[in-house]
């Protein structure tokens, strides 16, 4: 499969540079185009700091129970000439939670699953570096909560504060930074007990390193090749509006498609050799 994937992708490069020969003149527009629309916001991919503890913690008024977060895959759409902050992509393994649901009575959620459902988005401050969104996360359980009414997705609108620290130059955005985003995002809910509503908060702390790579490096590994190459096709949307949010990773000339106005510019920052 692998070995077929990659002869479609050289014949989609030779096809492309074919094209590109013959609408040389179209492509230059459209690249500097997509690099001042690029210029404008920047995407960092953000995974996991195995060095620092990130864990999710539900307080039911007093009685605190904390889970160990163990992997985050995490990408932001951060612009400092709007002010504006938004996730693109957050995707959480957190080790399983007891909620207590009487004296000396917990249940045991399972494994935990957290992605983002929807971000409503917040702003973003160039200078320092710091965020904040508004954003609905989505909770799956791999145990049994019905006896609480739960079932998955289990849904928490919160608010997430976090900031960006850039480990050296270049910095600010540009390709090839790397750094350390560290965030909470908490809020307040309510489960339907045996015995009544139970009133709860939360708050994920989550310690992520990221890094910013080229256009058309979709999944952050600092190459441009095949496996990005999967992402856009399956985003490919022709003259209509994608509906995938995840796809904006692949609009590199952020006209809400995904067409070929992006393959060009993805085929220009194809890395080669494997
Ligand atoms: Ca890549
Ligand atoms: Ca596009």
């Amino acid at each position: 499969m692998r070995i077929h994937g990659m002869m479609c992708f050289r014949q989609t490069i030779l096809r492309c540079t074919f094209s590109l020969a013959v609408i040389g003149a179209m492509c230059v527009t459209l690249t500097s185009a997509s690099n001042e629309a690029r210029g404008d916001a920047f995407f960092p991919i953000a995974r996991e700091n195995v060095a620092l503890k990130s864990d999710f913690t539900l307080d039911f008024g007093g009685v605190v129970t904390t889970g160990n977060i163990t992997s985050t895959d995490m990408v932001l759409k951060l612009n400092p000439e709007q002010n504006s902050a938004r996730v693109i992509q957050y995707f959480q393994k957190v080790e399983p939670l007891q909620i207590p649901i009487g004296p000396g009575i917990f249940l045991d959620t399972g494994d935990i699953t957290v992605t983002v459902m929807h971000s409503i988005g917040g702003t973003f401050d160039g200078d320092t570096n710091a965020y904040g969104t508004e954003d609905i996360y989505a909770v799956y359980f791999e145990g049994d909560l019905s006896a609480l009414g739960i079932e998955s997705p289990f849904v928490l609108p919160s608010s997430s504060d976090g900031s960006l620290t850039f480990d050296a130059k270049p910095a600010g955005g540009a390709a090839g930074s790397t750094g350390q985003i560290d965030l909470e995002w908490n809020g307040s809910s309510k489960l339907e007990g045996p015995a009544g509503p139970i009133e709860f908060s939360y708050v994920c702390r989550v310690h992520t390193v990221f890094s910013i790579t080229t256009a058309g490096d979709i999944d952050g590994d600092f190459d441009v090749d095949e496996d990005d190459f999967e992402f856009m096709q399956a985003c490919y949307s022709g003259n209509l509006s994608y509906s995938d949010p995840h796809c904006e990773l692949a609009d590199l000339v952020r006209d809400k498609k995904i067409n070929f106005a992006d393959m060009v510019v993805f085929f220009e920052n194809v890395t080669s050799g494997e």
